[in-house]
């Protein structure tokens, strides 16, 4: 599990050195890659347990609706440098396409700024990602700020519509945070599926 992990994290690395990080690429010397560039440069996550509905997730299909709380600093797991508890992709969040997604983001970190938002990368993070949502909305406010990002003791409500089936993250945005592990998952399903897996 873990080499595989290794693996995936490595040749992620090695498209995001050949993609030259955010900007897409504009010269033409790289042909062959530049319609790649264009799909999410998104891995899908590995095999997890059964989905299931823990009490801070609630899925109303009626108003197709998902409501989240995500806890930064849950517990002490990688320094206080996690969601719920969770680092290093080890969970998987599914909502279903369409739906209007209501994160709050609770920061129990009892000294450190953290922040939240929708990546379309997933596994491999540079020390700064850019703070550009794969959703419009789905990032909190400041996100890369030390000062005035989501403080010790703050929450923060963020919704959003996931409009776009495919495979995303959750990462914090605060610089080094998502490098060394503070992100997870986050599937938008085409079928309907929702839960959470681990
Ligand atoms: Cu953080």
């Amino acid at each position: 599990m873990k080499k595989i992990f290794t693996l995936v994290s490595v040749l992620a690395s090695t498209a995001l050195i050949a993609c030259g990080g955010g900007e897409p690429a504009q010269t033409s010397d790289s042909a062959g890659s530049a319609g790649a560039m264009a799909a999410p440069a998104a891995a899908p996550p590995p095999a997890m347990g059964e989905m299931t509905m823990p009490s801070w997730f609630q899925v109303d299909n009626e108003a197709r609706t998902v409501s989240m709380t995500i806890t930064a600093g849950s517990t002490t797991e990688n320094n206080y440098w996690n969601f719920n508890g969770v680092t290093k992709g080890a969970m998987t969040i599914t909502v279903p396409e369409g739906y209007t997604v209501t994160v709050e983001l609770v920061n129990n970190d009892p000294i450190m700024a953290h922040s939240l938002g929708i990546s379309t990368e997933t596994s491999s993070f540079s020390g700064v990602p850019e703070p550009v949502p794969a959703f419009p909305g789905a990032i909190t406010e400041n996100p890369t700020s030390m000062v005035d990002a989501t403080m010790p003791g703050e929450t923060e409500s963020i919704q959003f519509i996931v409009n776009q089936a495919g495979n995303y993250s959750m990462i914090c945005y605060t610089p080094g945070h998502a490098l060394t592990g503070m992100w997870v998952y986050f599937n938008v399903s085409a079928d309907g599926s929702v839960g959470v897996q681990q």
